[in-house]
């Protein structure tokens, strides 16, 4: 991947990022958190229309430490560190995963920006999108066509239109479709590295699609993270268990406290 093809576009596919026994394994582990995680939301999740989860470094979903070490092993291992670090060179940190499934009731994807779940004025939202930098690494761990990013919107405020759909404005909707917009068909295997402040979406959740997406948020740390990481602090190590990570572990700015 080069990091002039990011910073163009803003989204970069990679092909065969992860091999065989690595698929393997990160199947196992996910499929074994999610079933954990829907243990807990029951109906919830069919209600709400959910379609992904966060947080899955959480030591409770780990009775057993080798799969909890595997997973970090992978978030600080030089093969991620080397790819995030070519965008990010400075200050790099991981912020938290998530994970795409195949949800209970079948829904459209909508075009946003992260950024506009902060919360936001118009104009602190255009700050946010140059001041910080977030990262997602998308690991599809079977093939996965829907994910979507407009090429350059990382890096400029939104066209009329693009506006009008994330804020469905003038009767549209987020899930309207965006002309400019590219589909990134990835295999099992591949990897997406999006910027999380481009618009994007997932192209549609479908209930009988079968997804299983992890995916990773790294940043460039700055001061203004601090709040956030500290409201995750459960999904983080403890400064014990830090010292058992193989790898880049400096990225990890924050540590559990118990
Ligand atoms: O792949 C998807 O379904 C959408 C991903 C997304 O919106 C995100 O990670 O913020």
């Amino acid at each position: 991947m080069s990091p002039r093809e990011y910073e163009e576009e803003g989204c970069v596919g990679i092909p065969s990022f992860l091999d065989g026994s690595e698929l393997e394994k990160l199947r196992s582990i996910c499929a074994s958190v999610l079933e954990q995680w829907r243990g807990y939301v029951g109906e919830g999740e069919k209600q709400h229309g959910l379609i992904n989860m966060s947080g899955l470094t959480d030591r409770s979903y780990f009775p057993k430490r080798e799969p909890w070490f595997y997973l970090w092993n992978l978030i600080c291992s030089q093969k991620i560190h080397d790819l995030v670090s070519s965008v990010i060179p400075q200050d790099l940190f991981f912020l938290n995963s998530q994970l795409f499934f195949t949800p209970k009731k079948s829904k459209a994807g909508y075009w946003h920006r992260d950024s506009q779940y902060l919360g936001l004025s118009e104009e602190k939202e255009k700050e946010e999108i140059q001041e910080n930098r977030i990262i997602h690494l998308h690991l599809p761990l079977y093939d996965d066509p829907l994910f979507q990013f407009v090429p350059g919107s990382h890096n400029r405020w939104d066209s009329v239109l693009e506006n009008e759909v994330r804020f469905e404005k003038k009767g549209r909707k987020q899930s309207d479709p965006l002309p400019c917009a590219k589909s990134y068909r990835a295999r099992a295997g591949d990897a997406i590295l999006f910027s999380a402040h481009g618009i994007h979406r997932g192209k549609e959740y479908h209930s009988d699609f079968p997804r299983l997406t992890l995916d990773l948020l790294y940043g460039q740390w700055n001061k203004s993270f601090t709040e956030l990481v500290q409201s995750l602090q459960k999904v983080y190590p403890s400064k014990k268990e830090l010292k058992l990570i193989e790898g880049n572990s400096s990225i990890l700015r924050y540590t559990r406290s118990n």
